[in-house]
């Protein structure tokens, strides 16, 4: 596999994405995540997270980093917020930290820590930024882990008294909502893998989170939705698996069948048609797992969505073989990721634009009706920072101007996306990999917080502002 090192001495792109291809209304934005950012882990009655937890367990998180100070942002958030101004984008996606906003997850608000979201969302719509928020990006109250965490259906009930919260403070003023970022992972990283907070192992309990997670996204769109001032937008963010079969054989459509069923399907069938997929339960039935469906909640998961939003970073191409040729392991169909030698990122994730493409499309044509937002996108790459903390980045300036461009290829397809948030606005804790990977479109310095605008950062604020320009002739202003 190569990374794009090679690329790091290119000039700086121009005009790599024809905007003609996006409308004026297209939302344009650059996306965050509470832990990964905000440090400030035990300040202002702030509890415990399970990535407070988590991070410091011997080995789970490269270096032993943690998210104590992260990005400073909780006290540098004005200097941020002018930062993303700078950039000119539409929108900021940010998430909530739960246990900051309702410290062990259950009981009254925290009032200090809602002040800060509250000063947040002020100065962004002073800048005519629109604020975008995500309940749940993973963090979630170590208590509620203590009690069962996700695998326990009352984390879900939990779930919507935060969204309840979170409305009554901030929901004057911000119309955009997502329930959850990537349930996939936090169940399948959290509870089957173990790679991810709270670092659990155990598969039945997985795919007991991923029904309490998609029932909590269910009521707390209900609540989100009754105890609205105003009209409001409310959707979910997936990581949607894009899994392409090895080859035409019988055992390798099935294996990228079964990769798509528990990557993708599993949660857009009972979010969008009210149904777990059947060749899924089947599936489940074998490994001897039951999804813990009560009557009814199917019903509740279902709530209309304004929008879906859609994480992109690869896709997977998937065989029903081991290296061997055996078609079972331990009586299991075989289902492994074969490379495909294209070039990778740092994090060894292959750069497949066309998937972004095909991704959109195909939930267009599955799922016709839901709006599409590409809420994360983006690279990480080995920046060698200049004296000035400056990133010549043109790898991950080609990454977003690729997937820019499949984005456009996908609406002009028929899927009907509507936006694009660049992940991430700046460097920043990368879960287990901690301070190693850097995704930002900003550098940060860890040392001084200094933060610098890299080149894909002007890119992508150059980029729209040629798409704007397309739309309505010159601006005489920075927005
Ligand atoms: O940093 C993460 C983010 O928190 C969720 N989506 C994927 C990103 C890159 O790994």
């Amino acid at each position: 596999m190569t990374t794009r090192t090679d690329r790091s001495a290119a000039p700086e792109p121009r005009g790599g994405v024809d905007s003609t291809r996006f409308p004026a209304d297209f939302l344009w934005g650059v996306a965050t995540s509470a832990y990964q950012i905000e440090g400030a882990a035990f300040e202002d009655g702030r509890t415990a997270s399970i990535w407070d937890t988590f991070s410091r367990v011997p080995g789970a998180v490269f270096g032993g980093h943690n998210g104590d100070t992260a990005c400073d942002h909780y006290h540098r958030m004005p200097e941020d917020v002018a930062l993303i101004a700078g950039l000119g984008v539409d929108s900021y996606r940010f998430s909530l930290s739960w246990p900051r906003i309702q410290p062990g997850g259950r009981g009254p608000a925290n009032q200090r820590g809602l002040a800060f979201y509250d000063r947040l969302v002020d100065q962004l719509l002073a800048r005519d930024i629109l604020p975008w928020i995500t309940l749940y990006h993973w963090d979630l109250p170590q208590q509620l882990e203590d009690d069962g965490g996700w695998p326990a259906r009352d984390t879900a009930h939990r779930f919507a008294d935060f969204a309840e919260i979170a409305m009554s403070a901030l929901g004057d003023r911000v119309r955009w909502w997502t329930t959850l970022n990537e349930p996939w992972c936090s169940a399948m990283l959290g509870y089957e893998t173990g790679r991810h907070a709270p670092g659990r192992q155990d598969f039945g309990d997985a795919m007991s989170a991923v029904h309490h997670l998609l029932l909590g996204h269910g009521l707390a769109t209900q609540r989100l939705r009754e105890t609205a001032p105003e009209p409001i937008q409310v959707g979910i963010t997936l990581n949607t698996t894009h899994a392409i079969a090895a080859s035409g054989s019988a055992v390798d459509r099935d294996a990228a069948r079964r990769a798509d069923g528990l990557g993708t399907r599993v949660y857009t069938d009972p979010l969008i048609r009210g149904s777990y997929p059947a060749d899924v339960v089947d599936d489940l039935a074998v490994r001897g797992v039951r999804l813990p469906v009560q009557d009814g909640d199917l019903a509740v998961i279902a709530q209309p969505l304004d929008f879906l939003g859609v994480n992109y970073y690869t896709s997977h191409v998937f065989s029903g073989t081991d290296e061997h040729g055996s078609e079972l392991v331990d009586g299991l169909p075989v289902s492994r990721t074969v490379s495909q030698n294209l070039p990778v990122t740092a994090m060894d994730w292959e750069i497949i634009p066309q998937g972004l493409t095909d991704m959109l499309v195909r939930l267009g044509r599955d799922y016709p009706a839901v709006p599409l937002y590409v809420t994360e996108n983006g690279a990480a790459f080995d920046d060698r920072p200049g004296a000035d903390g400056g990133v010549d980045d043109a790898d991950r300036t080609a990454y977003f101007a690729e997937h820019v461009e499949a984005v456009a290829a996908a609406r002009d397809a028929g899927a009907d996306v509507r936006g694009y948030f660049a992940w991430s606005l700046m460097d920043n804790f990368e879960w287990g990999y901690g301070y190693e990977k850097r995704f930002g479109i900003v550098h940060v310095d860890y040392e001084t917080q200094r933060r610098t605008v890299k080149q894909s950062g002007r890119w992508f604020s150059e980029n729209i502002r040629r798409s704007r320009e397309a739309e309505t002739g010159p601006l005489d202003n920075d927005r």
